[in-house]
């Protein structure tokens, strides 16, 4: 399966496991027990309350050291056995809830299969259409929906257990879904910090040079600070819906769901309508001073969406992306805290495969999985990435084309907007002339005019501003260019110097 991404603020993920799992898994000295509370070896600990529903599942390899050898996944399949435990769920995907039901009792092997809770959470949210109140689990979730007569609550929660049951796909789902960050992760702060800059100390330092700053105490005039937690929020914004992955909810049932999840993706509030659907809320934040040099502004209710609010439970994030159009990002914390993972346009982070046209970008199902497998390698990077926690109050700079990743340590809430500031603006004007614009552009109906509804209403705006960046550019990188000294300019070693013949 490809595992593939818009390369957007969207959220729509899907993606498959990487191959390091089975290693990560598999290859331990000893036989992993799921229901032990802490790896004392690797610093791995659970989430309390994890032990929910793994139904005994164990990895791979674990089945080399059992004295049976038996895997009771492959008896209960049938002729399926022969298939991956991808194939196996991607064809169950294929069934409706019913049939689901019906299928998981046929062996223990399928009950596991059919158990799957991410079968359970596409059908919900495809067929219920955010028409739902999460109870305990996105089986128990449907289940209710679709027969409100039917007592959810005598569904055991745990279910069974089965022996002797082994797959490392089944086991790494519910691993991640389960695991803490470990602190191991969340060590490295590189990021600088400043306080009280100028606007000028930012462009110098920050904007030009296009690198990340975290930026402290510049959020303490907003309301929001003030007032912004669940149940202002609630309250405020009633039955209002807002975009929750592929669905709408009401933010009290988003709470709802987000204190019962425990998934290796949870679903995240983010969305970019929530001024125009809750005035007050667009009233109570003001954009940092550093960041009010947006000229995209000038395209009135055509700009591509640039701000969101963001909520979300511990561990719910967003994936590797850079940010669209080009464009650079702040991104504000209310309430909760954020670790930042971030790597500059030059450099692609390991498990991350952008497609050839930068449409789509393949990476592992979730967070936890990327730093299960592969934030370890950037240790020895030369280039190494910049990370940080951005708490409570904090605002953190990023600028175009950098990669960056973020989870939520604990539920935070958050404002993000983008921008084009002038010293953005050539970028921006190249990016959105594309040739495969009408797949790269994004935040928009018109992808394709973008380019030349923004450059004509900057040109009105701002005449002879497009001139003055372009004539800024050349003088920058004439700039740029080192020096010769007298004998590099008159001898072969340079192109366009001319060579003395003796
Ligand atoms: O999850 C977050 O707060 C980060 C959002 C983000 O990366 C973005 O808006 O580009």
């Amino acid at each position: 399966m490809a595992l593939k991404r818009k390369n957007s603020k969207m959220r729509s993920i899907t993606r498959a496991r990487t191959s390091q799992n089975r290693k990560i898994v598999s290859n331990k000295q000893a036989p992993i027990d799921p229901h032990r509370e802490e790896d004392e070896e690797d610093g791995f600990s659970l989430k309390t309350s994890a032990h929910s529903n793994n139904h005994g599942v164990q990895p791979l390899g674990n089945l080399y050291l059992s004295p049976t050898s038996h895997n009771s996944r492959d008896a209960g399949l049938g002729n399926l056995h022969v298939l991956t435990d991808e194939l196996v769920i991607e064809i169950l995907g294929f069934l409706d809830g019913s049939h689901l039901g019906v299928l998981a009792t046929v062996s223990k092997s399928f009950y596991i299969f059919c158990s799957h809770e991410p079968l359970w959470r596409t059908l919900a949210l495809e067929k219920l259409n955010g028409g739902f109140l999460y109870t305990r689990s996105w089986r128990t979730t449907y289940i209710a929906a679709h027969y409100p007569g039917f007592a959810v609550s005598r569904i055991g929660l745990s279910g069974l257990a089965i022996r002797d049951f082994y797959s490392d796909f089944l086991f790494q789902s519910w691993l991640c879904a389960s695991l803490e960050m470990k602190s191991d992760w969340l060590k490295r702060d590189n990021i600088p910090r400043r306080r009280g800059i100028s606007v000028e100390e930012f462009v110098l330092n920050f904007e030009e040079p296009n690198k990340p700053v975290l930026l402290e105490g510049c959020l303490m005039k907003w309301v929001a600070m003030k007032k912004w937690d669940r149940d202002y929020l609630v309250a405020t914004c009633g039955d209002i819906k807002f975009s929750v992955g592929p669905v709408e909810m009401k933010i009290e049932d988003y709470f709802r769901y987000s204190d019962q999840a425990r998934e290796e993706r949870p679903l995240y509030l983010f969305d970019p309508k929530f001024a125009k659907k809750v005035p007050i809320l667009g009233l109570e934040y003001d954009v940092p001073v550093y960041f009010r040099d947006d000229l995209f502004y000038v395209l009135g209710d055509e700009r591509p969406d640039y701000r969101w609010i963001i909520i979300g439970p511990a561990g719910s994030g967003s994936s590797f992306h850079v940010d669209p159009n080009s464009t650079s990002a702040w991104n504000a914390v209310i309430k909760g805290s954020k670790k930042w993972v971030l790597f500059p346009p030059d450099v692609i982070p390991p498990g991350v495969h952008p497609s050839p046209d930068g449409v789509e970008v393949a990476c592992p199902v979730s967070i936890i999985e990327w730093f299960m497998n592969f934030y370890a390698a950037t240790k020895d990077w030369k280039k190494k990435p910049i990370e940080c926690i951005c708490k409570a109050g904090e605002v953190i700079f990023v600028p175009h084309g950098w990669w960056h990743l973020v989870i939520n340590l604990e539920e935070s809430i958050a404002i993000t907007q983008n921008y084009v500031s002038r010293r953005n603006l050539l970028n921006v004007l190249d990016f959105l002339k594309k040739p495969n614009a009408s797949e790269l552009v994004s935040g928009t109906k018109d992808r394709v005019n973008l380019h030349d509804k923004f450059q004509k209403a900057i040109e009105a705006s701002f005449p002879g501003i497009i001139e003055g960046q372009l004539m800024r550019k050349v003088t920058e990188k004439k700039a740029q260019q080192p020096r010769l000294s007298f004998w590099e300019s008159v001898t072969d070693t340079n192109a366009g110097a001319f060579k003395f013949s003796f």
